[in-house]
C-alpha cells in the first residue's frame, strides 16, 4: 500500500480535508500543491460538469500579490497584454513570457485597487520571477503570496447555487469581473471565471482557516441542484479548447503557437518582458500551430507521461501534447503542436505507446 509522505514542500489547500471527506481518489501536483483530480467516477463527474454543477478545490491556483506604487507598472512588465484599460474589480487572462517570448504561465490577473493586483497563476513560480524582475528594475512594490485560495463552482447550474447563497447580484457579474464580500462572516472575492467552458464562478477564500466551513456552505446550498465534488476535467477542457500552459507547451512555445494571439498586444511598452521577441517572431512568421486531433479507436487511450510524435508520410511534424477520451464525441481527442504548414483535414499517424494510430487534424474547439 502506497501512501503520501507529508512534506513542507507540498502544501495541501484549505479545502483538502473536504476533498478527502468527499472521497478523493486521485490527485496530482501543481504549483507544489496537491491538486485533487478525481472522486472515483470520472464519467459521472464529467456529466455533472456538463449538465449540473460541480465543486472544485482549485487552491493550487496560487496567488501572487503585487502591491505598492509600482504594482501596475510591474504587472505590465510581466504580462504581454495591454492592461491600461483594466478597471478595479476586473480580471484579465494574461500571458507571461520570458525574454525569448516563451510562454511559461497564463494567469488571471485581478485588479483589486489601482496599486494592488493578484496573479492567479498556472503551474510555475511567478512569485520568484516577479521578485527578481522587480529587484533588477528597482521597482517600489511588495510581492507576496496572500492567504487566498480559490474554490470553483462550474457548470450550468453554478449560477443558481451562487445566487441562492449570495443573492441575485451574482447573475449580473460580467466575465472575469469580481466582487469582494463575505459569506457567513468568511471573507471572499467572487469572480465569474473557472477552468471550463460550462459557466461558473470562483470563490477566492481570504482566510485559509475557513476552508471546510466554506466548502460545506456550498455543498449544502447546492443539494437542490445536485452539486457534487469534481475537478478541472481534462475531457471538457480539451473539447472546449482551453490551453494548459506547461502541459500543451514546451520550453520553446510562444503564445501565437497555442492560439493565444488575441491576448497578446504587441504595442505594449518595450520594457514588457518578451514583447520584443514576440514582435520579431510575428514578423518572421510563426513556425508551429496548435490543432485538434481525433484519433481512430473506440477505447480510451490517454496520453501517458510522455508526448508522442506526430508523423506525416514518415516524417515527424510535431507532437501530441494531450489525449483524452471524450464522452460527447465518443473518441480519443487531443491537441497537437505541429508544423504550421500542415492544415486542418490532414490525415496523420501518431507514434503511440500502443502502436501507430491514425488520426485526423481538426479545428479547436471540438465542441
Ligand atoms: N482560474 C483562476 N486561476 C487560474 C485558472 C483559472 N490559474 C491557472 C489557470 N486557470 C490559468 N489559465 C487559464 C486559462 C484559460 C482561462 C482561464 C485561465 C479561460 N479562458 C477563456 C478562453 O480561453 O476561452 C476565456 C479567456 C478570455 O476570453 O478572456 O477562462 O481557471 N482563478
Amino acid at each position: 500500500m502506497f501512501s503520501f509522505q507529508p512534506s513542507t514542500r507540498i502544501r495541501p489547500s484549505p479545502f483538502f480535508e473536504s476533498a478527502v471527506a468527499e472521497g478523493l481518489k486521485t490527485a496530482n501536483v501543481y504549483n507544489r500543491m496537491i491538486m485533487p483530480t478525481s472522486f472515483g467516477d470520472p464519467e459521472g463527474e464529467y456529466w455533472r460538469l456538463i449538465n449540473g454543477v460541480s465543486q472544485w478545490d482549485v487552491g493550487v491556483e496560487r496567488q501572487v500579490q503585487l502591491k505598492g506604487p509600482d504594482a501596475a507598472r510591474l504587472a505590465q512588465i510581466l504580462a504581454v497584454r495591454d492592461l491600461s484599460t483594466c478597471k478595479v474589480g476586473q480580471g484579465k487572462y494574461v500571458a507571461i513570457c520570458d525574454h525569448r517570448g516563451t510562454i511559461f504561465n497564463d494567469p488571471i490577473l485581478l485588479k483589486l485597487a489601482d496599486d494592488m493586483f493578484w496573479l492567479s497563476i498556472a503551474d510555475s513560480d511567478v512569485e520568484l520571477w516577479a521578485r527578481s524582475i522587480a529587484a533588477e528594475r528597482g521597482l517600489n512594490v511588495e510581492i507576496c503570496e496572500p492567504d487566498v485560495s480559490p474554490m470553483a463552482l462550474q457548470g450550468p447550474k453554478a449560477e443558481d447555487v451562487l445566487a441562492h447563497v449570495l443573492g441575485a447580484w451574482v447573475r449580473g457579474l460580467k466575465y472575469f469581473w469580481f466582487k469582494e464580500t463575505e459569506i457567513d462572516g468568511i471573507p471572499v472575492a467572487v469572480q465569474r471565471s473557472g477552468w471550463s467552458k460550462q459557466g461558473g464562478f470562483e470563490i477566492y477564500l481570504k482566510d485559509g482557516s475557513k476552508g471546510t466551513k466554506l466548502w460545506n456552505i456550498f455543498k449544502e446550498a447546492g443539494q437542490p441542484w445536485g452539486i457534487g465534488p469534481g475537478a478541472p476535467a481534462t475531457p471538457e477542457r480539451v473539447e472546449s479548447g482551453l490551453v494548459s500552459v506547461g502541459g500543451d507547451t514546451d520550453d520553446d512555445t510562444n503564445p501565437f503557437e497555442v492560439r493565444l494571439e488575441k491576448y497578446v498586444d504587441l504595442h505594449v511598452p518595450d520594457d514588457t518582458i518578451g514583447v520584443q521577441a514576440l514582435r520579431r517572431i510575428k514578423a518572421e512568421g510563426v513556425k508551429r500551430h496548435q490543432l485538434g486531433i481525433v484519433l481512430e479507436g473506440d477505447l480510451p487511450a490517454p496520453l501517458g507521461v510522455r508526448r508522442e510524435d506526430v508523423m506525416l508520410n514518415g516524417t515527424r511534424i510535431g507532437m501530441l501534447t494531450n489525449c483524452v477520451w471524450s464522452w460527447r464525441m465518443k473518441a480519443n481527442i487531443g491537441f497537437v503542436l505541429i508544423d504550421a504548414a500542415i492544415p486542418v483535414g490532414t490525415e496523420v499517424t501518431v507514434a503511440r505507446v500502443g502502436g501507430p494510430t491514425a488520426g485526423k487534424l481538426v479545428d479547436i474547439p471540438f465542441v
